[in-house]
């Protein structure tokens, strides 16, 4: 059955009639085909939201908020379907799916419902001479585009916000998942969200998501992706004067110093690396360790990697290019001098696995140090002193997330504070609390989202000021 576009509350198929097929990574076979949109479909839904934004907008808060977690609870119960959904499209173990993205978009929904009814703006009087207060509106249409790697959760991290707040959306998910996101659409009818609040349009990204980013009459584009789409967004949004927020590509350090809890820390930094098949922004993908416990950390590392089972810890890369560009960068490991410690290969059957792998020896400025691989594969480099554990964290383009592994409690904040990245974590990983504020610096992004952050993104400040 190929998929429809949802435009307006309404399936419908793409203007051209031209479909794309959908591929299940660990099986290589076709499981579905996505609308191949064009501008057409996304003017359509432009459109479709643009007519439901007066009224959504002017809906109070109590019950857009009521409408969310209805969609939230459908999202619940339909949890077994879309968690054998999301890891029949992504490629990711089903236990993954069900302890990390179908949660997560349930938690989404239900905490931006919850964040519109305890919000607050500001007020500034002006030597008793002047009130201003400050209104935070809507800005009408929004675009979204999401990735394949966490897909209801990345798109349901920017759908939740975006209409919690009054907005209209048009979402572009990944071309490569589509089938959570088409799920959310009939859902989303379910719960009872007014036609054309939620606007789906699938298809590629260079076609549906650039039609999004140059369309005049959407006001906001919040983009989760590559570093280098991110590029192409911002210079196609960003003559339009368009809101923007990127989230996009990390290269994070892991940094264990000699004090920390061994055990914990390998047990843990293992997950940080291989979560998802390293396909989380997020993962850390370079691993410095201090040097007088370098040797037992990798030892140690080393064996929980073999640990690790192809297919319940580690699921199928997302498609046979990306499979290729990992074990590319494998491969440019060993031509710049590493040595592989563990893994190393494609497995020997259908589906696009790749092993963990652990590549030691290789240096900061080394490509498979510099560069984002997005796969199972980890680096891992003695460092001595903590100034030289700073300068390796910083020595990339990218400025996502950090962990930091020690007892000494000053050090620990002391590290935090010097590291260029939008989140450090310090002896543990993915700890997530949905209010903080979450994003990168340097190239993983511009902007933050993540609680009231979000809820700005998506709101206009104005400032009225009334004479006293
Ligand atoms: O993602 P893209 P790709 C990194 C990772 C990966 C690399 C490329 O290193 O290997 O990016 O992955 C849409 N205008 N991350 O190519 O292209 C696209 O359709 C508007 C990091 O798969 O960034 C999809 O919906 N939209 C990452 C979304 O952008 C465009 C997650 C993301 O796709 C577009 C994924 C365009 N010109 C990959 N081109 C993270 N930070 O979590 C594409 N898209």
């Amino acid at each position: 059955m190929p998929l429809a576009n949802f435009i307006g509350g309404e399936f419908v198929a793409p203007k051209s009639g031209a479909y794309l097929d959908d591929i299940a990574p660990s099986t290589e076979e076709v499981i579905a085909q996505i609308p191949d949109s064009d501008e057409r479909d996304v003017d359509d839904a432009v459109q479709a939201a643009k007519l439901a934004f007066p009224a959504w907008s002017r809906t109070p808060a109590a019950e857009r908020s009521k409408l969310l977690l209805r969609l939230a609870g459908q999202i619940e119960q339909n949890f077994d379907e879309l968690a054998e959904l999301e890891s029949q499209d992504s490629g990711k173990p089903l236990s993954l799916a069900r302890i990390l993205d179908i949660p997560r978009a349930v938690a989404n929904f239900r905490f931006f419902a919850t964040a519109i009814l305890h919000d607050a703006s500001e007020a500034h009087v002006t030597d008793n001479t002047a009130l201003n207060y400050t209104l935070r509106q809507p800005l009408g249409v929004v675009g979204l585009i999401s990735p394949w790697n966490l897909p209801l959760y990345l798109l349901s991290w920017k759908i939740a916000p975006a209409i919690a707040s009054g907005n209209a959306c048009v979402a572009k998910p990944s071309e490569m998942t589509p089938l959570t996101a088409n799920r959310l659409a009939e859902l989303s009818i379910a719960a009872g969200i007014p036609p054309g609040v939620i606007n789906i349009v699938h298809g590629l990204g260079g076609k549906a998501g650039r039609a999004l980013t140059v369309h005049d009459d959407v006001a906001a584009i919040s983009f989760t992706g590559g570093t280098v789409t991110g590029a192409a967004v911002a210079a196609n949004a960003a003559p339009r004067f368009k809101k923007l927020s990127l989230e996009l590509g990390g290269k994070n350090p892991t940094v264990v110093f000699a004090d920390a809890d061994l055990d914990d820390a390998i047990k843990n930094t293992t997950r940080a690396a291989f979560w998802n098949q390293g396909e989380i922004c997020l993962c850390g993908s370079r691993i410095f360790v201090e040097r007088s416990i370098y040797d037992a950390f990798v030892d140690g590392f080393v064996a929980r990697t073999k640990e690790l089972r192809i297919g319940e810890d580690i699921g199928a890369l997302i498609s046979a290019a990306h499979l290729e560009k990992v074990t590319g960068y494998i491969e440019l490991a060993k031509k710049e001098g590493g040595t592989i410690a563990a893994g190393g290969h494609r497995l020997d059957r259908k589906g696009y696995f790749v092993e963990p792998t652990v590549i030691t020896g290789l240096g900061c400025d080394c490509r498979v140090l510099q560069e984002e691989i997005f796969g199972p594969v980890v680096t891992i480099t003695p460092f001595d002193g903590e100034d030289e554990a700073i300068a390796f964290a910083n020595s990339t383009r990218y400025g996502l997330a950090a962990s930091l592994w020690t007892r000494n409690l000053q050090r620990a904040h002391r590290v935090a504070a010097a590291i260029d990245s939008g989140t450090v974590w310090i002896n543990c990983w993915l700890l997530r609390d949905l209010r903080v504020p979450f994003g990168g610096m340097k190239e993983s992004g511009v902007g933050r989202e993540g609680g009231f952050e979000s809820l700005r993104f998506f709101t206009e400040a104005k400032n009225v000021c009334v004479k006293l």
